[in-house]
């Protein structure tokens, strides 16, 4: 019996020793090195998204491949989430030319939903992951008050000294 409790116990403990565990801030939710937000209590402007994850030492979320993207979206789709959820995307600068707001880059992946984006009317600038597309991309109106994702690094690895 006292084998078998600490087989048990070494068992655990080596599952338990692979470096530090990922830290994100309490109610952000840990992915590949970032820490993401998910916010859908205040419906924000773009604009006012970008701000508001600025004030959380953060940015609205950047997608750079497939598996971060894959990952956002069975997010929402487990947690039965509603609406639509703005991204750090745009093309406000110049019209078809889609940069991440942070530096300025030229996407490498995208993901955009069937038709999009379509700068509906002349005036869809601002990018968000679209419910009716099981959050696949759209362009939309930037003035829209949606939800938004916040994404910062994870504390992982990182040593505080002093
Ligand atoms: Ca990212
Ligand atoms: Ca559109």
């Amino acid at each position: 019996m006292f084998w078998i409790a600490f087989t048990v116990f070494l068992i655990y403990a080596v599952a338990n020793s692979s470096g530090q565990p990922p830290s994100c801030p309490h109610g952000w939710v840990y992915n590949d090195s970032s820490c993401y937000a998910f916010i859908s209590d205040y419906p924000m402007d773009w604009n006012e998204a970008m701000m508001y994850c600025r004030a959380l030492q953060a940015k609205l979320v950047e997608i750079e491949t497939a598996s971060e993207n894959g990952f956002l979206r069975l997010h929402l789709l487990d947690n039965k989430a509603t609406g639509h959820y703005w991204i750090g995307l745009n093309d406000i600068l110049s019209e078809g030319e889609w940069v991440w707001m942070s530096y300025q880059q030229t996407p490498t992946y995208t993901d955009w939903s069937p038709g999009q984006p379509d700068n509906y009317q002349q005036h869809e600038d601002c990018t968000l992951l679209w419910g009716a597309t099981r959050f696949h991309w759209d362009d939309a109106l930037c003035s829209y008050k949606e939800n938004f994702i916040c994404e910062k690094e994870s504390s992982e690895g990182i040593n505080i000294v002093g």
